[in-house]
C-alpha cells in the first residue's frame, strides 16, 4: 500500500527503531532501505534491518553470525562499534571495527540477509570506517579524526593516504563520517562533541573527496544540547534519499527520564528526522517524537509477542554477551523450548549463559515460563530471567534451591532483595518496566529523587505475587557506563534448565499503572 503525496500526512513516532540501537548507517536500493547498527560485545552482531518507508523496520538478521566473523574477546562496551553499510556494484559492503580484535574490517554479501563473507582486514587506524565510490570506481573509506584513505576494498589494502580532511568545528571527538556524492559536491557529514548531552552532527563540501572541505555556514546542522527537549544527545547521523527525492537523516539519541541528571537506561536508539536542502546545505531538526511520515507508507507486521521457539533456528534478535558456543544452547534437545546449558558459574563474569533481546520500549513487559526440565536426581539448576546493562549492573529473578530469588548487582555490590519459597516444576517469571509508577513508598524513601522507571519482578506458580520493585536508574547508561543499553534475557548457571516461551510486550498508555 502506498499513499498518493497529496494524501492527509500520515505520522510516524520517534525512536523508529527502539532499545539499543546505535550509530545506525542506512542505504537504499530501489525502493527498499536496508540499516545496521552497532552491537558491541554482543553476538551475533551488527543486526541488519529492511523497510520499504523508512518508518517500519524489521530485522532481517545479523551481518556478523559465524565466531569465525566475530571473535569472543570483546568486553562490555568493546567489540563492534559503528558500521556503515552501502550497495555497489550488485554487492552490499559493510564496513566496521572491532576494537576488541582485529581493527578495521569489510564484509560484502549479494543478499542482506546474507550469508555475509569473512571479513576483509584493512589496516586504517580509528573508528567509524565510511565507504564511498566517485564516478571512476575508486573507493574512499574516511573514519574519524577525520581521515581519508583510498583503498581496494577487495583486497583490504590502502593505496593512497589516509591524510586529515576535516577537524570539525572545535568540538571533541570529530567522528561517525559519511561521504556523499551529491550534484557537484562532496558532502560530509561528521558528528563531534561526544556522544553524550553534547552531541552534534556537522556538515563540510568540497569538490572531491580528498578535500578541501568548507564548513557549512551554519554548523552544527543538528543538535539537541542544551535543550530540555525529551529527545537528547542527537549525533552519528546517515542521509537518505527516497525514489521521490525528499532526504532523510537516520541517527542516535537518547530519550532521559527521571529526576536530573536524567539516566537513559535503553541506550541509544535510532530516530529518523527529514532534511530539506537550503543554498545546498541540509536543513535538519529538531528531531520530533512525531513527525509527518515519508511519501511511502509500508507498515510490516509487528513481530509475535511471544516466541514460543519452535521454529528450527534462533529468531535474529536474540543476542548473547561475548558469544554463544554451540554446546550451550539447543532448540532440539526438548522440542518446542530453548534448552541453556550453564558455561559459568555467575553473570557477574564473562563466560555465562545468557540469551537476551534488547528493551525496545520504556514501558514493557517480560514474561518466560521456566520449565526445568525432567528432575535429574542429585543436580541442582540455578536459572532464571535477567535485565541487564554489564556484568556489574543487572537484576535477576532466579530460581534454585526451592526458591525464587530477586538478586540486585550494581556495581560491587550484590545483594538478593527479596525471595520466596517455590514448587518443584515449570515457572513463569515476569519482569515489568514502568516510567511514571514510583517505588513503594518505603523504597522509594530510602532512595529519594525519581529514578527513570520502576521494574517490578513477580513469579507465578499458579498464582502470581511480586516479589521486588526495584529504581531502573541503577540499570541505566548514567549509572553502568559504556555504549549499550538494557538486555532482557533467560540464562542458566548451574545444571541445564528449558524456556518454553518468552512474551515481550509493550505497555501502553491506557494498560493500568498495577505493575
Ligand atoms: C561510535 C562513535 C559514537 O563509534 O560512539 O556516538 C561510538 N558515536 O561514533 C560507539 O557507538
Amino acid at each position: 500500500m502506498r499513499t498518493e503525496p497529496d494524501a492527509p500526512a500520515r505520522c510516524y513516532d520517534n525512536p523508529v527503531i527502539g532499545g539499543f540501537h546505535p550509530d545506525p548507517s542506512v542505504c537504499r536500493v530501489g525502493d527498499d532501505y536496508y540499516l545496521v547498527c552497532s552491537s558491541f560485545e554482543y553476538f551475533p552482531g551488527v543486526p541488519i534491518m529492511h523497510s520499504r518507508d523508512l518508518v517500519h523496520w524489521r530485522q532481517l538478521g545479523n551481518v556478523l553470525d559465524r565466531p569465525e566473523q566475530l571473535p569472543p574477546k570483546a568486553s562490555s562496551s568493546g567489540g563492534v562499534y559503528a558500521p556503515t553499510i552501502r550497495h555497489h556494484d550488485g554487492r552490499f559492503w559493510m564496513i566496521t571495527t572491532n576494537v576488541s580484535a582485529g581493527g578495521n574490517f569489510i564484509v560484502t554479501s549479494e543478499r542482506p540477509e546474507g550469508p555475509w563473507s569473512d571479513p576483509v582486514w584493512i589496516d586504517l587506524p580509528g573508528i567509524d570506517p565510511d565507504l564511498a565510490w566517485d564516478e571512476d570506481g575508486n573507493c574512499w573509506c574516511a573514519f574519524s579524526g577525520v581521515q581519508v584513505a583510498r583503498i581496494d576494498p577487495e583486497a583490504g589494502v590502502v593505496l593512497e593516504g589516509p591524510w586529515p580532511i576535516w577537524s570539525g568545528t572545535g568540538l571533541q571527538y570529530p567522528e561517525a563520517p559519511h561521504l556523499y556524492r551529491i550534484g557537484e559536491w562532496w558532502y560530509l557529514l561528521i558528528a563531534e562533541g561526544g556522544t553524550e548531552r553534547g552531541h552534534t552532527v556537522a556538515m563540510a563540501r568540497g569538490r572531491s573527496p580528498r578535500g578541501p572541505f568548507e564548513p557549512a555556514p551554519d554548523n552544527p546542522v543538528l543538535t539537541h544540547r542544551s535543550t530540555n527537549l525529551p529527545i537528547q544527545s542527537t549525533g552519528h547521523a546517515d542521509l537518505v534519499s527516497t525514489p521521490d527525492g525528499s532526504w532523510w537523516m537516520v541517527l542516535l539519541a537518547t530519550r532521559p527520564k527521571g529526576f536530573t541528571p536524567g539516566y537513559h537506561v535503553l541506550g541509544r536508539e535510532t530516530f529518523l528526522t527529514p532534511v530539506e536542502w537550503v543554498d545546498g546545505w541540509p536543513r535538519v531538526g529538531p528531531v520530533e517524537p512525531r513527525h509527518p511520515a515519508p511519501n511511502a507508507w509500508h507498515p510490516v507486521e509487528p513481530p509475535a509477542p511471544r516466541d514460543d521457539f519452535d521454529a528450527p533456528d534462533l529468531a535474529p534478535q536474540w543476542i548473547s554477551p561475548r558469544g554463544r558456543p554451540d554446546g550451550s544452547w539447543s532448540l532440539d534437545e526438548r522440542p518446542g523450548r530453548l534448552t541453556l546449558h550453564a558455561t559459568g558459574p555467575t553473570l557477574d563474569r564473562p563466560g555465562h549463559t545468557f540469551v537476551g533481546r534488547r528493551q525496545q520500549h520504556l514501558d514493557c513487559r517480560v514474561a518466560v515460563r521456566l520449565d526445568p526440565g525432567p528432575a535429574r536426581a542429585g543436580l541442582s539448576v540455578r536459572a532464571g530471567l535477567s535485565v541487564r546493562m554489564d556484568e556489574a549492573h543487572h537484576y535477576d529473578l532466579e530460581v534454585a534451591e526451592g526458591h525464587a530469588r530477586v538478586i540486585a548487582r550494581i556495581g560491587p555490590l550484590r545483594q538478593c532483595v527479596a525471595e520466596q519459597p517455590v514448587p518443584d516444576g515449570p515457572l513463569t517469571l515476569v519482569v515489568t518496566t514502568r516510567t511514571g509508577v514510583p517505588l513503594p513508598p518505603s523504597d522509594g524513601a530510602a532512595v529519594g529523587l525519581a529514578g527513570p522507571d520502576t521494574l517490578t519482578f513477580s513469579v507465578d506458580a499458579g498464582e502470581p505475587v511480586a516479589l521486588a520493585s526495584l529504581d531502573g536508574r541503577y540499570l541505566s547508561t548514567e549509572v553502568a557506563a559504556g555504549f549499550t543499553g538494557r538486555v532482557i534475557g533467560m540464562y542458566v548457571t548451574e545444571g541445564t534448565a528449558s524456556f518454553d516461551w518468552f512474551d515481550y510486550e509493550e505497555i501502553t498508555g491506557d494498560a493500568p499503572l498495577e505493575p
